[in-house]
């Protein structure tokens, strides 16, 4: 059995990664000078295998997004930007980056754990109070110095925290594809994550600033405690209805098993006004993240079936995505 190790949570010392200044090449096949291997996901933002530096051996990911209008290159060129300042042990690393004028490929650090809620989900892993408060606890750590480099995430949700390793507890946050810089001067509005994870500022096309990614650290924390989703309604409008006024209770039986200061946590991170909401330093410093949490085991019959929903909800929209590209179907990369 797999459990969190109360007195060193976040446990073996962690190999530093070699931070490098990277700019982006153009002109060089970076078939060159990596070995590409299996293929690690898919998604909106490309595809991502894993690969081998063939002067160093070094195992590291590799993200290919195809480039053809002047606007996906900026993109991409933002997120670059963006990751070069974002040194830190719980944000996943860049380590070079490419560009052949038909798709743009950046060299990430290999994280090799999977998903969060895919590893927590395993039998073997025995899910408690605890154990969600070492993970939130880290995810407030990288939240903490993205903002502190004046930068927002603004796609915060489960599938973006992976573990490390397959039996460590140690997380990172991915995807950085909607990331901004943060500048007052300029009203930053529309910027569209996942309905479920958005705050009622993202919905109501308002001024989103640092509190925005905070609200989605609240809905990541209610989920992974209870496998309820607080907000979801039966379609995209339905959600975002329920978002906008802040609708969401603790009324399910799941939450008596839960402590008063877990409640109190979330609270303070859904609250529709932004300017109340905790920031990241708060949250580190809140009674359920800096005291001892309680060790009862949580039931993870609810928290399965909404990791195997949405498992479902991806393999589908990859078989359309896939058609959408006249691609033949291959059940094996579905
Ligand atoms: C890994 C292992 C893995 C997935 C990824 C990296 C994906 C990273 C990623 C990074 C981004 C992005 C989307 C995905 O926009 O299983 O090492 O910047």
């Amino acid at each position: 059995m797999i459990q969190v190790d109360e007195s060193d949570p976040v446990g073996e010392v962690e190999p530093s990664f070699p931070y490098r200044n990277v700019s982006i090449q153009r002109g060089v096949d970076m078939k060159e000078l990596y070995d590409l291997q299996s293929e690690l996901g898919r998604g909106k933002f490309g595809t991502v295998y894993r690969c081998r530096e063939k002067s160093s051996g070094l195992q590291l990911a590799a993200k290919f997004v195809a480039t053809p209008k002047r606007e996906d290159r900026r993109n991409v060129e933002r997120e670059i930007e963006i990751m070069r300042l974002l040194q830190h042990p719980r944000l996943i690393q860049l380590y070079d980056a490419y560009d052949n004028g038909k798709a743009m490929c950046v060299v990430l650090e290999l994280i090799e754990g999977g998903e969060l809620f895919e590893r927590v989900i395993c039998d073997d892993f025995i899910l408690t109070e605890k154990s969600c408060t070492v993970f939130m606890r880290q995810i407030c750590e990288g939240i903490e110095f993205i903002h502190k480099q004046n930068i927002l995430h603004l796609d915060m949700k489960p599938e973006n925290i992976l573990c490390l390793t397959r039996t460590g507890n140690r997380i990172k946050i991915i995807d950085f594809g909607l990331a901004r810089k943060y500048d007052p001067q300029k009203k930053l509005q529309v910027l569209f994550g996942t309905p479920e994870f958005v705050a009622p500022e993202i919905v109501n096309f308002d001024q989103i600033s640092f509190e925005t990614d905070m609200w989605s650290v609240g809905v990541i924390c209610y989920v992974l405690l209870s496998g309820l989703s607080p907000f979801m309604g039966a379609t995209d409008i339905e959600t975002m209805a329920n978002v906008t006024i802040a609708k969401y209770d603790f009324d399910d039986e799941v939450f008596n098993e839960i402590s008063e200061d877990a409640k109190d946590f979330i609270q303070k991170l859904l609250l529709k006004d932004k300017e109340a909401r905790l920031n990241a330093n708060q949250c580190l410093k809140h009674k359920w993240l800096s005291e001892k949490a309680v060790n009862t085991t949580l039931s993870k019959v609810k928290l399965k079936r909404y990791v195997i929903k949405k498992r479902w909800i991806k393999a589908v929209n990859t078989i359309i995505a896939l058609r959408r590209m006249g691609a033949k179907l291959d059940f094996d990369s579905v």
